[in-house]
C-alpha cells in the first residue's frame, strides 16, 4: 500500500466517523435515544388519593376527561403561593364558562396546618374553580413524588416553621399525561388561548 493510499483511507475513515458522530448527536438531540416524549410524560404525574377543601375524597380518577393544572403550595406561604393563585384565578376567570371544562388543583405541602377547612377559607379569596387538596403527610408525599415536586419544612427562629417548595404549575392533558410546565406569568388572554387547545 502506498503512503498516499493509506492517507486517503485514514481521511475517509475520519470523515465517516465525523458523519456518524453528527448523526448520533442529531438523534440524541431529537430524542431518539434518550428523553423520548413518552418517557418524559411518564415521569410527571400519576395516581394520588387526597381530600378536597370540602372534606371529600378526591383522586386522580376524578380528573379523567378534563385537562388540569397542578400547583403545590401552602396557605401560610408569604408570597409565591398567593401570587400564583391570583394569577391562576385571572386565567380561570378569563376562560369564562370554559373554566368548568378544566380543573385547577392547589395541593398543600403543609398538611399539618392545611386542613380542608383552612384550605376552604384560604381559597375563598380566589377563583371558585380552584380545588384545594390535602391529606395525610404520607399521601401528600406520595402525590408530590408523582409530580416530582420538591418541598421541605424550614424551622423559623420564633419556633414556627415555613415550607420551602418548588413552584411549577403543571399542565396535564385529558388523559392525565404531562404536557408541559404552564406559564402563569403570561397575559391571561394568551394563557387562555393555550389552555383551550387542550379542552
Ligand atoms: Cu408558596
Amino acid at each position: 500500500m502506498t503512503r498516499r493510499l493509506s492517507r486517503l483511507i485514514i481521511l475517509a475513515a475520519a470523515f465517516a466517523l465525523g458523519i456518524l458522530a453528527c448523526v448520533g448527536l442529531v438523534l440524541v438531540m431529537t430524542g431518539h435515544f434518550t428523553n423520548t416524549p413518552a418517557l418524559q410524560q411518564a415521569a410527571v404525574g400519576g395516581p394520588f388519593k387526597l381530600v378536597d377543601q370540602n372534606g371529600r375524597p378526591f383522586t386522580d380518577k376524578d380528573l379523567k376527561g378534563k385537562p388540569f393544572l397542578v400547583f403545590f403550595g401552602f396557605t401560610h406561604c408569604p408570597d409565591v403561593c398567593p401570587t400564583s393563585l391570583f394569577e391562576l384565578s385571572e386565567i380561570l376567570r378569563g376562560l369564562g364558562p370554559d373554566a368548568n371544562k378544566i380543573s385547577a388543583l392547589f395541593i398543600s405541602v403543609d398538611p399539618e396546618r392545611d386542613t380542608p377547612a383552612v384550605l376552604k377559607d384560604y381559597l375563598s379569596s380566589f377563583d371558585p374553580h380552584l380545588r384545594g387538596l390535602t391529606g395525610s403527610p404520607e399521601a401528600i408525599a406520595a402525590a408530590a413524588k408523582e409530580y416530582r415536586a420538591y418541598y421541605r419544612k424550614v424551622p423559623l427562629e420564633d419556633g414556627d416553621y415555613t415550607m420551602d417548595h418548588s413552584a411549577l404549575v403543571y399542565l396535564m392533558d385529558k388523559e392525565g399525561r404531562f404536557v408541559a410546565p404552564f406559564n402563569i406569568k403570561q397575559p391571561p388572554a394568551v394563557a387562555d388561548t393555550e389552555l383551550r387547545k387542550y379542552l
